[in-house]
């Protein structure tokens, strides 16, 4: 495959002129491609499995704009769905049936879910939830793991995953010592450290916040037992349990990966997929925890756009497509034969790699590994990593742009386009 260099004239200007108008030019971090090195594309569109940039060069997206396009970019039932929607108005800040309708699909989906509050990002749902899981404990401290992202609250800024391991940022300034405190870290997959953590702080822990599959730090699987573990963990120290399920929530199953791994958090966040592609977040769990939540309780949240009207519609819809027969399978097929071709092409061609998948998640490492935890991941060749990434981004393949981010598949993804990508990577690859 002879490789040219892609035109990307309009992608400079466009992103020239952004980073005078926005910090780095992104409206998030990550967005950057700091940590891969060259200029990010600038999007025109996005359809399927597929993106468009300024300069009309096509690519596969394994990014899926983080998450929410598991039915593919601009689904046609989607789109149609928001158009009907858009002709009733886009906000009301009002109660409204859609609510009624997503909050039934999410808890008649999720294990853990008797009650379910709509924020509006991923971010918000994880302040919801440390909120409310302080209110029930009346304790301050929470146990989160190294690696692991719940968005961009002071609290969770202690050795958080995501753009803040790809920053390779110490954590944040303007984060006062007063908000993280309380936050306990701990390696992922080390049960001994909870413990310990938990011996040392006795009655002090609200609860455990983690990723039940990690994807901010890169793909981390949890070992054998150790979700097992923190639910044991935290039953026997009065603390509540939480899984993150912002990304593996309807993408590890439609359950989630509670359903996946038949463990059951008190409470979990929720993202993306639940708002196919609009802003959305969402936190729920036990009736008797989210009862303390305003107006119910006293616990206090509020937003101004939560439940609307254009969130829950492509919300709904995106369920929808996910309730269809073998679309899970569907799923961990084609994400398999991409995961397991990757780490296969990669060491054929003499590269140490180690990495995998569940369902519609998957990553890959420059390590020979294994990776069980963040401090395990950090010795991945972040350096190759970008090499590997731009060459990928020349052969029309858009990966996430960092080491620490996971890779997303679709429904729209064909075989076709995952042997076109096994194929770009062994050019890649064979040359790097
Ligand atoms: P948002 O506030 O970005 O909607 O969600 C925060 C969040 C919370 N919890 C988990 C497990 C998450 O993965 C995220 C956000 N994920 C990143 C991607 N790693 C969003 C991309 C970005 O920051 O631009």
């Amino acid at each position: 495959m002879v490789n040219t260099p892609i035109k990307t004239t309009k992608s400079q200007e466009i992103f020239a002129a952004a980073q005078n108008l926005m910090p780095g030019g992104v409206s998030s971090p990550v967005r950057a491609f700091k940590s891969v090195g060259g200029q990010p594309i600038v999007f025109d569109r996005v359809k399927d499995a597929y993106i468009w940039d300024v300069d009309g060069n096509q690519y596969i997206d394994y990014v899926g704009t983080w998450g929410p396009a598991i039915c593919g970019h601009a689904h046609p039932e989607v789109t149609a769905a928001l158009r009907e929607a858009l002709d009733k108005g886009t906000s009301f800040g009002a109660p409204s049936v859609l609510e009624n309708v997503l909050a039934e699909m999410v808890i008649d989906a999720v294990p853990s879910i008797e009650m379910v509050r709509f924020v509006n990002s991923g971010t918000e749902a994880c302040m919801g939830v440390l909120r409310v899981m302080r209110a029930f404990t009346n304790r301050d401290k929470i146990i989160k793991f190294e690696g692991c992202y719940h968005g961009h609250a002071d609290t969770f800024l202690v050795k958080a995953g995501s753009g803040v391991a790809t920053l390779g940022l110490p954590d944040s300034p303007g984060v006062p010592k007063s908000a993280t405190s309380g936050t306990l870290t701990a390696p992922y997959n080390d049960l001994e450290a909870v413990k310990a953590l938990f011996e040392e702080n006795k009655d002090e822990i609200a609860g455990v916040i983690l990723e039940p599959v990690v994807g901010n730090a890169g793909f981390i699987a949890p070992d054998a037992g150790f979700l097992e573990g923190l639910r044991e963990l935290t039953q026997e120290y009065g603390a509540l349990l939480v899984f993150d399920e912002v990304m593996t929530g309807f993408r590890i199953a439609y359950g989630g990966a509670q359903e996946k791994f038949g463990i059951t958090p008190d409470l979990t966040t929720l993202g993306k997929v639940i708002g196919g592609g609009l802003p959305v977040g969402a936190y729920g769990g036990r009736r008797d925890i989210m009862s303390l939540v305003a107006p119910a309780g006293p616990v206090y949240q509020a937003g101004t756009l939560s439940g609307n009207p254009l969130a829950m519609t492509a919300g709904i819809k995106t369920l929808e497509l996910l309730q269809k027969p073998g679309a899970y399978e569907y799923l961990d097929r084609i994400t398999k034969k991409l995961a397991d071709g990757l780490l296969q092409v990669a060491k054929e061609t003499g590269h140490a790699v180690c990495g995998g998948q569940i369902s519609a998640m998957f990553g890959l490492f420059f390590t020979s590994g294994p990776v069980h935890n963040y401090e395990d991941a950090k010795k991945s060749d972040t350096a190759k990593f970008g090499r590997f990434h731009r060459g990928m981004l020349e052969r029309g393949i858009y990966l996430a742009p960092s080491q620490f981010e996971a890779g997303f598949t679709s429904l729209a993804h064909t075989e076709e386009d995952i042997d076109r990508t096994l194929a770009a990577a062994r050019d890649v690859l064979s040359n790097l």
